[in-house]
């Protein structure tokens, strides 16, 4: 690697990239051929069109290659030739005479699209016909990912956000290779799933947000449109339903799961810790049973992520019994629990995982029972914190968070004592106590994220500030592209 990678400005950094100077034309002719033509692969190969023609200003079909295609093309090809290259792995090969995208699983192509992209002129990213001409330079790139987990969180419960805007976001990770979507879908401010087996948690419960705004929820169909959608980008999304902690939406909106038996009033501020379920009563696990049951039931991936943080108003013992209930129940449900790091005062299961946010003890200990850890460092990851004290949305309670702070460290050096072994990767959250709408998200998500899903993807080894600057500065045109909101930080010598 060296000076050729930025040159071509890929985000994340390939794992190996050759470059050999010379260039495939894209003309109005070429053709994206697929092998084998199964549907998956088929739908990877009309995805990618679907991103090429509009802007390109011509129709590319999708077609089942002959044995020996023909040349002048883009060739999806899923082999098993190659079984390094894992789950998301690819092989892209571009001479002058064909642009060939090789992997050994379907998730590998639709990656490697992500690159072919990266490699065109931003103003492929149109939705409208450019002037051309589309070139790709000739190259090789052998490329998969070194943690399994590179996700963000999405906060919609603070504030309520639109299928429409979740699957934006979703658009944006896939483009950078994330390949995890965790949604905070309860809170104190907002019950935002319909549970059938309890109504009111998103009729009631989901009225209101932070600021006192009509809030809203996503209706059991909704949810299942946004977990697909996910799935057709390779994304696996992970629902949160906080707990016991941060509840005070479920306890407006049944007083039968309070200790008082008193419905409170919905809550519209920003406080947090001062709300819990009545752990140990029936109703309660008798809630917690039908919640996880039907997120279960609607969730493709094999996690639930149950919350469990700044559980300050529950009491110790109580609340080590209560999440060794919950993850009982989300074992039995055939999924594994998610919680943040809190949860390792509970005798956890193998296959439960720990988020790592603020204090590195817990995360530790958990490692050392052999759980594994999402890396979520506040003062490195929290997208909600500001960039400076100039920043007019966010919070800064875990510091300011500029660019190259974002980018400048590794997960497996942030908490002594925890092996990278013991890391499933890391993850982005997104607090919306301060935002409102998708273009807040795309400002506090941009230029950061894109640094997050190098530091998931790529190999330590090489990893420079200095170059991924010059990298970076070369992605403020293709946000511009795809016209996204992006705080066009200072720093960063944005190229148009
Ligand atoms: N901490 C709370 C969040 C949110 C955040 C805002 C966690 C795990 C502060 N819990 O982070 O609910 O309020 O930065």
């Amino acid at each position: 690697m060296g000076s050729s990678l930025s040159a071509l400005n890929i985000i994340p950094n390939p794992m190996s990239l050759t470059v050999s100077g010379d260039m495939f034309v894209l003309s109005d002719l070429v053709d994206i051929y697929v092998r084998p033509a199964t549907d998956e692969v088929t739908n990877i190969g009309r995805y990618l069109a679907g991103r090429l023609s509009p802007s390109a200003g011509f129709e590319i079909s999708v077609l089942e290659a002959a044995d020996i295609p023909p040349d002048e093309n883009i060739h999806l090809i899923l082999a098993e030739a190659d079984p390094g290259l894992g789950e998301e792995g690819y092989i892209l090969t571009i001479t002058p005479q064909r642009v060939t995208l090789m992997a050994y699983r379907p998730a590998g192509l639709f990656r490697g699209c992500q690159t072919i992209r990266q490699l065109l002129p931003p103003s492929i990213e149109r939705a409208t016909a450019q002037p051309g001409s589309w070139t790709l330079p000739t190259l090789t790139i052998r490329d998969y990912p070194r943690f399994e987990w590179r996700g963000a969180m999405l906060d919609v419960a603070r504030h309520f956000f639109s299928v429409d805007d979740v699957k934006r976001y979703i658009d944006l990770l896939a483009y950078y290779k994330m390949n995890r979507l965790h949604l905070h879908l309860t809170d104190d401010q907002g019950w935002r799933i319909m549970i059938d087996a309890w109504p009111n948690l998103a009729a009631h419960g989901g009225s209101t947000q932070v600021g006192g705004g009509p809030g809203g929820y996503y209706t059991q169909a909704d949810y299942a449109d946004i977990a697909a959608y996910a799935q057709s980008r390779y994304i696996m999304v992970i629902p949160e339903i906080d707990m016991p902690g941060h509840t005070h939406a479920a306890l407006a909106s049944y007083a039968s799961l309070t200790c008082d038996g008193a419905a409170p009033p919905l809550y519209t501020g920003t406080e947090v810790g001062f709300s819990s379920l009545c752990v140990g009563k029936n109703e309660t696990l008798a809630f917690v049973g039908d919640v996880v049951r039907e997120i279960a039931a609607l969730t493709p991936g094999p996690y639930i992520h149950i919350g469990g943080d700044e559980a300050l108003s529950t009491e110790e013992a109580e609340y080590r019994q209560f999440i060794e209930q919950v993850q009982a129940v989300v074992e039995a449900q055939g999924k594994h629990m998610i919680g943040w790091e809190e949860i390792a005062k509970a005798d956890l299961q193998p296959g439960s995982v720990v988020q790592h946010w603020r204090n590195g003890e817990p995360a530790k200990s958990a490692a050392q029972q052999g759980n594994r850890v999402i890396m979520s460092p506040a003062f490195r990851i929290y997208l909600d914190m500001k960039y400076d004290e100039t920043t007019p949305l966010g919070l800064s309670w875990a510091g300011y968070i500029d660019v190259k702070t974002a980018y400048d460290w590794d997960p497996a050096s942030q908490v002594e004592g925890m092996p990278e072994s013991s890391i499933l990767g890391i993850e982005a959250p997104l607090w919306s106590e301060t935002l409102e709408t998708i273009s807040d998200i795309e400002y506090m998500a941009f230029p950061r994220l894109p640094g997050y899903a190098e530091i998931g993807w790529s190999p330590l080894s090489g990893k420079d500030w200095e170059a991924y600057k010059r990298r970076l500065a070369a992605h403020g045109a293709r946000w511009d592209a795809m016209h996204v909101n992006f705080h066009r930080a200072a720093s960063i010598a944005w190229e148009e």
